[in-house]
């Protein structure tokens, strides 16, 4: 896909996340927004049938859904992923900080049993503050998981702030370094440069992806702004939103 290609589709996924979650009345718009270009690039570009996906910040879910249904899979829209393997998804997600671990056993069982394919895991910067995220990367490393593949999506803020406020997490790539990882810090809404970090192989080591992005990203007032990680527009706003993603 060519890079307008790609960002004529992120616009539409982001319009139709925004008409789901309002008339639903309720889903996390703000870091729904900020997974879209990792999620195309993974589903349109990188993966192969003989990978593994798992949506470790399962309350983005909405796009999630939209990416498996046009590859034709039928998941149930819910507020968090519920396991459905024939339908792609591969572990029930919500509960922050279990996303990892789980898919570092995918990607060991993989290695044992010398199958293909890669196992990708889509975190949060929050749960870079939760211990299960720092046991992972040290049995990734220390059993050199070449095919298990992290992307933090690193939009600095939580439910209620900033992460660098409420918790930081200092230098995030030195750290995921210091633990054996081999760490690309990329804008995590460059089709280019994603397709970039996915395309670099890591011989021995798990890969890391600090994609730095924005939350509520597309929409001017949601941007940057905590609120909008589970509050839903009002009309007004809802219809302000639907014209910047025209
Ligand atoms: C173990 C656990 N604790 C608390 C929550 C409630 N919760 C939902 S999202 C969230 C944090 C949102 O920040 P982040 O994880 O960085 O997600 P993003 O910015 O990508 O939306 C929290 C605390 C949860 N889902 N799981
Ligand atoms: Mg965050």
């Amino acid at each position: 896909m060519d890079s307008d290609a790609f960002e004529r589709k992120a616009k539409r996924f982001r319009r139709e996340v925004l008409d789901m979650a309002y008339n639903r009345g309720h889903g996390h718009i703000g870091g729904a927004f900020s997974i879209i270009e990792t999620l195309l690039t993974l589903y349109d570009e990188v993966m192969t049938p003989e990978d593994k996906f798992i949506l470790s910040k399962g309350h983005a879910c909405l796009p999630y859904y939209l990416i498996l249904k046009e590859k034709g899979f039928n998941p149930i829209i819910s507020g968090h992923p519920e396991r459905d393997p024939e339908n792609g998804i591969h572990v029930t997600t919500g509960s922050l900080g279990h996303g990892l671990p789980m898919g570092l056993g995918m990607a060991f069982g993989k290695k044992l049993r010398r199958s293909k394919g890669k196992v990708y895991v889509l975190m949060s910067d929050a749960e870079c503050q939760e211990g299960t995220t720092w046991e992972s990367a040290l049995i990734a490393s220390h059993n050199n998981l070449d095919n298990l593949v992290i992307i933090v999506d690193n939009n600095d803020l939580q439910t209620l702030g900033k992460t660098s406020d409420i918790l930081s997490l200092g230098e995030l790539g030195k750290k995921f370094e210091a633990f054996g990882c081999d760490v690309l810090s990329i804008d995590g809404h460059s089709f280019k440069e994603l397709v970039w970090a996915f395309g670099r192989e890591t011989k021995g080591k798990p890969k890391v992806i600090v994609a730095n992005t924005v939350k509520g990203k597309g929409v001017t007032y949601m941007e940057n702004v905590p609120k909008w990680h589970t509050m839903m527009p009002d009309e007004i706003e809802y219809k302000i939103a639907q014209k910047e993603l025209e």
